[in-house]
């Protein structure tokens, strides 16, 4: 049996957006793929995402509208192909061509009608009764609120909206929380909220996860922080590329120098991927290859996707080794003997111990080491 989008292919059919069947099909393989589902699955995908469009309200707080920005750089499936194709957008302030009262009353009649997906979009501030955001005079934490009360789910693009982000950094000015964090405050807990942080996040765990949603009516696997587990479940340090230089102690010291320019690991830099759970160095941003990711170009992860990691802890701050394994044959920790120790030793010591200082202690030495040539 063949689905709609097959029977389109047959008669040479193009979506509203332009894109051929056979290109959407060929998307919904891949983001089945991606998340770890049986390639079959592509058509199954296919067929749930032409026969409705899921009704979607988008509500931005505290941001910087990367979130969005973010889609605009999608390709399978473009942001067009998304909005007009796949749901039905019916609330977004950046997207939206209409403006105030007609903007108002799609939004209210879009949540009288309920089912919808709703997105946030950046934090949500509670102090003084959370008048530091507000859209058409009313505070965006009672509108989120307003806007939870009839959605089917919620999912929460990138840091802000998924832990406090940036706009949360201390002193947390504004008081800046989740929208999960709101939906408790307003007895809203039942909703089911899943995380897709970053700053921004990659387009592709957020499509992924709308077209896994749009197939099976609910959202994919979660984890304790409620990320998707296909996206969330690795450290970046585990796939980097860098990674070879990291067990064999090879570190740029700074910027510009010799280990910096021949692609060395930037962990004395201040490199959060050993802290990090996110797809970002196998999944790549922009579609423009190899190495197009933030270590890829030489720039230090500063977990931006990390509770507890960016915004918070500093830049160039070592990062926590936790959960790193270095390979079986590393030699033990001999560091009271006055042995060498290796950096797979350290990382050891750092997961067993949480010893962050004895970990950057025992990679400067690692380093000496190699530039001393013993290594
Ligand atoms: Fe936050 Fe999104 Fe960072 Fe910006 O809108 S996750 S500040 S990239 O864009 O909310
Ligand atoms: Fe890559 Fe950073 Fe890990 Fe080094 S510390 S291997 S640069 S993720
Ligand atoms: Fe953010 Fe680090 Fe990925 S800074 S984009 S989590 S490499």
């Amino acid at each position: 049996m063949k689905c709609t989008a097959c029977q389109e292919v047959d008669t040479g059919g193009t979506l509203g957006s332009g894109l051929s069947r056979r290109d959407f099909m060929k998307i919904c393989t891949a983001a089945a793929v991606y998340m770890g589902l049986d390639a079959s699955f592509g058509a199954q995908i296919a067929e749930a995402a032409t026969a409705k469009r899921l009704p979607v309200i988008w509500i931005s707080g505290q941001d910087c509208t990367g979130c969005t920005e973010t889609l605009l750089r999608a390709t399978h499936p473009t942001l067009e192909h998304l909005i007009l194709d796949l749901i039905s957008l019916d609330y977004h302030e950046t997207l939206q061509s209409g403006c105030g009262k007609q903007a108002n009353e799609a939004l209210e009649a879009a949540i009288k009608a309920g089912g919808y997906v709703l997105v946030a979009e950046g934090s949500f501030p509670t102090k003084d009764g959370g008048i530091y955001c507000k859209i058409n005079g009313e505070p965006v934490v009672d509108i989120l609120a307003k806007a939870g009360k009839n959605a089917a789910a919620c999912i929460a693009i990138g840091s802000c909206s998924s832990w406090g982000g940036m706009p949360s950094a201390d002193p947390n000015p504004t008081e800046a929380r989740s929208a999960a964090a709101i939906f408790k405050m307003k007895g809203l807990d039942k909703l089911a909220v899943m995380n897709i942080p970053g700053c921004p996040p990659n387009p592709y765990n957020f499509l992924s996860a709308v077209l896994y949603f749009v197939t099976f009516g609910k959202l994919p696997e979660l984890d304790d922080k409620g990320r998707p587990k296909f996206a969330y479940s690795r450290l970046i340090h585990e796939n980097c590329e860098r990674r070879a230089h990291f067990d064999a102690g090879r570190f740029a010291e700074k910027f510009g120098d010799k280990g910096h320019g021949e692609g060395w690991c930037l962990y004395k830099l201040g490199c959060k991927g050993p802290e990090t759970y996110n797809n970002c160095s196998t999944l790549t941003f922009g579609d423009v290859g190899a190495s197009s990711w933030p270590v890829g170009m030489g720039a230090p992860c500063f977990g931006c996707s990390e509770q507890g990691v960016g915004y918070t802890v500093g830049l160039h701050s070592p990062a926590r080794l936790v959960n790193v394994t270095p390979p079986s044959f590393f030699t033990p920790i001999e560091g009271e003997k006055g042995g060498g120790v290796t950096v797979g030793a350290a990382a050891v010591a750092a997961a067993v111990v949480g010893a962050v200082v004895g970990a950057g202690l025992a990679t400067s030495k690692s380093v000496g080491q190699a530039e001393d040539g013993k290594k």
